[in-house]
């Protein structure tokens, strides 16, 4: 292992002038922490990273036309909905379907003080989370009579957290031995004027998660990949621990994904109609030859407000960040140098220690560049990646904010209605406001049902009370 001396002359010269300076005047346990930590990384790709993304950063602006994206409509009869969901199912049977959750996210805009699943979410019995997906999980398996192992990948931030929160819980009554948590990596952050790396405190260099793209790298890394090719799974389905009504095991979906003409099998993405023009989702998009996914904040204003003839938006084809992965795919982005995703930089507030003053830094404005890499940047680099389009109130009730817009309060709405929906399609009588709005709330567990048709002949109420709140 390189010794602080080695690391000293390399940082030098990969233009670190201070931290080399300061490496080599610690001593003792801290200068083993540090030297540790910096060994983690390669630095000639940091001082690469820097040079492409630090003080220099000139973004270069897209040649290629935008137009978008084509998609799976939902009210289209052309393609063969039930064929392709019994071929879903037969995957699902057969043991080659796993579930990924990427919840590596530090949740900070909710306002909550630990990892994001662990959140009381359901709408009545306030069930977190990761509470809500183990039970759709078991509900899955019962239904199919196999076993979904699940894939959790969590970050340095919250692992310890997520893991304690499943044993508390006695895994929600799953096999233990099903769940694997595995941490994704983290990237140096890097001050924004002069590139230098930052320390967080005097033994340990200041670093991001590495975005939910970090995934792929750490399901190699952990052996998460291996662990999967060993159980016989073919097919992962992707979803973000933040969306409660996110159809986790969607037979259509995975079908579709691995035996439609259209798709290579590799990657293959769900959206919405977005709601409206500035809906903060990323927009499935058409850039040159390529299917991407257009982030909400590098799509153009014009382009987002753009509508057709009918008065509807044109870029409508909302990402709701559900996916189906092929582990061949995964293995491939993991270790093919050439399938290597790109970085997205965001320049945001990080407090540092300086260690030229030896004083702790709070800074008032964004100081330093964070880089994460997107787990759908992926898609540019699939043979054929197609896009099915899915009902919103089915399937997409996010808890992002406090409060406002994809907030718990939405979130509990959406929940109550899709669960007032299904009921109503079994014909019980749900009372609704003057706008049409359900006028209770009203939660309906996944070991009750997992879709409307799982309610056919059981025991339901024949209507629900106005301003009843009611599980079921
Ligand atoms: C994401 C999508 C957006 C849209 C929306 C739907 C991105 C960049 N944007 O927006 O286009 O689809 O979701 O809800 O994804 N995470 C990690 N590790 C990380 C960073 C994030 O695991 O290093 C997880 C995080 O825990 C969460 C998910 O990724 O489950 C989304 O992260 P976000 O909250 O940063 O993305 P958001 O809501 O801005």
């Amino acid at each position: 292992m390189p010794t602080a001396t080695d690391l000293s002359s390399k940082l030098e010269s990969i233009g670190q002038s201070a931290l080399a300076k300061y490496l080599a005047g610690v001593q003792g346990d801290a200068a083993d922490i540090l030297l540790n930590q910096l060994n983690q990384f390669s630095l000639d790709e940091i001082a690469q990273y820097i040079k492409t993304y630090g003080p220099t950063y000139h973004p270069t602006p897209p040649e290629d036309s935008i137009a978008p994206a084509p998609y799976f409509s939902i009210s289209d009869t052309s393609w063969d909905r039930a064929t392709y969901q019994k071929k879903g199912e037969e995957l699902v049977a057969a043991g080659k379907i796993a579930c990924f959750t990427v919840a590596g996210g530090q949740g900070s805009r909710l306002g909550y003080d630990g990892p994001k699943g662990c959140y009381p979410t359901s709408c009545v019995t306030n069930k977190s989370l990761f509470e809500m997906f183990a039970q759709t999980i078991y509900a899955n398996e019962r239904k199919y009579n196999a076993t979904i192992p699940w894939y959790i990948m969590t970050s340095p931030l919250n692992h310890e957290q997520t893991v304690a929160f499943f044993n508390k819980h006695s895994h929600f009554g799953l096999n233990p031995d099903n769940i694997k948590f595995f941490e994704q990596g983290v990237m140096p952050s890097f001050d924004a004027a002069t590139g230098d790396l930052l320390l967080s405190d005097p033994t340990h260099l200041a670093t991001n998660p590495d975005g939910h793209g970090g995934a792929y790298k750490a399901l190699h890394k952990s052996g998460a990949l291996e662990d999967m090719i060993a159980r016989g799974i073919e097919q992962l389905s992707y979803f973000q621990v933040d969306n409660p009504n996110a159809k986790i095991v969607d037979p259509v979906f995975l079908g579709l994904h691995a035996f439609s003409p259209e798709s290579s099998g590799e990657f293959s993405s769900k959206m919405v109609a977005k709601a409206s023009w500035d809906e903060k989702v990323g927009v499935f998009c058409r850039v040159g030859d390529t299917l991407s996914v257009v982030e909400y904040s590098d799509l153009p204003t014009e382009l987002a407000q753009m509508t057709n003839d009918d008065g509807e938006l044109m870029f409508n084809a909302g990402s709701i960040a559900i996916h189906a992965i092929s582990i061949a795919f995964i293995n491939k982005i993991a270790t093919d140098p050439s399938y290597a995703l790109p970085f997205h930089r965001a320049v945001k507030k990080v407090a540092h220690f300086d260690p030229a003053t030896g004083q702790h830094v709070d800074p008032q404005e964004p100081n330093a560049i964070k880089l994460e890499q997107f787990v759908f940047d992926a898609i540019a680099l699939a043979d054929r990646s197609i896009v099915l389009e899915t009902d919103r109130i089915e399937e997409f009730a996010p808890v992002k904010n406090a409060t406002g817009a994809d907030s718990i309060e939405t979130s509990k709405r959406l929940q109550s209605q899709r669960a007032a929906n299904w009921l109503a399609k079994n014909g019980v009588t749900i009372p609704t406001n003057d706008d049409g709005s359900v006028n209770a709330t009203i939660e309906l567990s996944p070991l009750t049902a997992l879709c409307s048709n799982d309610l056919a002949g059981t025991d339901l109420p024949d209507s629900i009370e106005p301003g009843a709140s009611i599980e079921l």
